[in-house]
């Protein structure tokens, strides 16, 4: 092989990109934001994650390369993102579409052309093999069409890439083998050749199932809630049985997989997926719940004024600047649909101010504020726990422990 095109420097592409450099492949890195090719050109990382910039430094070292432009090579990994459109629940592949165009315009005769980017069950039969066919190429000689989707966790991504076993979804074996062995230069897990279906499939299932196991704990939590139950204790006890493993509740589910996946089974398999269905509502209603918390809360304490309460945590997790479908977010937009303006926030992995009332400073926040709910549990919140102290505050992720702590 000579030259691994990644398309697409996000989340996934750019980590990716790094490991398989970091292995010594030659690697090109594509991506049209020129802005970012120029940044990570210049040796700037575009987001945070534990080792990446060491495996940086190191692909750098082994001339990665960054461009705008698809290069002409015989391996090629996609992995742009895949948006998913609210209304419908549907997911949008243009972005995929138009990334196999093209590499189809520049790649080599049988060529290899990986898809890692998530797509709903069935996408690749559906939009890419029609795409690919209709330019008369023959799918299997002139270019081989693999599905290799990711597993890794945002905020521990580098280790995982090494650590988790790995899927890859082909139609023929010898050249799932093949790229077998190609993820093999990194990943030093189990690696699994399968059809493509059974690849995109057991992709949004992992998903999926997370997304039922907190939709799980969250149930549990009101259930607790209605009748003076510590869910964290019950949960704690419930899962030292050796087949018991419960998640933890919060103030819902957000980022942009396990609360967009299962949404793919109810579209497509709408009198199949009740149970689907009901978790996903469930995690839903969990902002709702954190409101109707704060409401009971501001009534005990007799504050009228809602711009005495504070948001910290903007994020849809701990640790990681990423605030897509975020539960602090869904909880604004709600606020903003009951005509409640005012509460403030902070987050201070958020440096620009994307939402109303947003502080960039947390003393300051914390000054302003009587009532704190605590959205996310970034470390920086652990390690501040004695600033909060004096604070009314309604802990939904179970981080501190002192008296008179409000909890979900
Ligand atoms: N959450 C809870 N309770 C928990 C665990 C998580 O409320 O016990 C919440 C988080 O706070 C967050 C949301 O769920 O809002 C999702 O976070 P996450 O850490 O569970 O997962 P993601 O979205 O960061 O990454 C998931 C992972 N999938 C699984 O664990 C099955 C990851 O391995 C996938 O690669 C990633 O989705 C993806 O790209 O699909």
């Amino acid at each position: 092989m000579s030259i691994i095109n990644i398309v697409g420097l996000g989340y996934i592409g750019l980590p990716t990109a790094l490991m398989f450099s970091k292995s010594g492949l030659k690697v090109v890195g594509t991506d049209y934001n020129a802005n970012l090719v120029k940044s990570l050109s210049e040796g700037m990382l575009p987001f945070e994650e534990e080792g990446l910039e060491d495996v940086y430094q190191k692909a750098l070292s082994n001339n990665i390369e960054f461009t705008t432009v698809y290069e002409k090579t015989d391996t090629y990994i996609i992995a742009v993102p895949t948006p998913y459109i609210k209304e419908s629940k549907k997911l949008d592949p243009k972005y995929v579409i138009s990334a196999v165009n093209s590499v189809l315009d520049v790649c080599e005769e049988g060529t290899i052309l990986i898809i890692e980017s998530t797509v709903s069950p069935g996408t690749i039969d559906k939009y890419i093999r029609p795409e690919i066919e209709k330019r008369g190429i023959v799918i299997g000689k002139n270019v081989h069409l693999l599905h290799a989707p990711e597993r890794i966790i945002p905020g521990n991504m580098i280790y995982e890439l090494e650590h988790n076993s790995r899927t890859i979804g082909a139609d023929n074996l010898e050249i799932g083998e093949k790229v077998r062995e190609l993820y093999s230069s990194f990943c030093n897990s189990e690696i699994v050749v399968t059809d493509i279906r059974s690849a995109e499939m057991s992709k949004v299932v992992e998903n999926t199932y997370r997304d039922i196991n907190i939709a799980f704990a969250n149930e549990l939590a009101k259930i607790c809630r209605s009748d003076n139950m510590d869910v964290y204790e019950i949960i704690r006890i419930a899962n030292m049985h050796p087949r018991v493993n419960i998640l933890q509740p919060g103030p819902g589910v957000g980022g942009h997989c396990i609360s967009v996946d299962p949404w793919f089974l109810v579209g497509d398999y709408p009198d199949l997926t009740n149970l689907i269905l009901t978790a996903r509502k469930t995690n839903d209603s969990m902002p709702t719940h954190v409101l109707s918390r704060i409401r009971g809360i501001m009534r005990e304490n007799n504050i009228k004024d809602i711009t005495k309460v504070g948001l910290y945590g903007l994020t849809y997790k701990e640790n990681v600047d990423d605030t897509r479908e975020s539960p602090t977010l869904q909880l604004l937009e709600r606020m903003d649909e009951h005509l409640s303006f005012g509460v403030k926030v902070f987050d201070p992995f958020i440096k620009e101010k994307i939402v109303n009332h947003q502080f960039i400073h947390f003393e300051e926040f914390i000054n302003e504020i009587e009532i704190l709910v605590l959205m996310v549990g970034h470390d920086h919140l652990k390690n501040n726990l004695d600033v909060i102290k004096s604070k009314i505050i309604l802990d939904t992720k179970n981080i501190c422990s002192f008296d008179g702590v409000y909890k979900l």
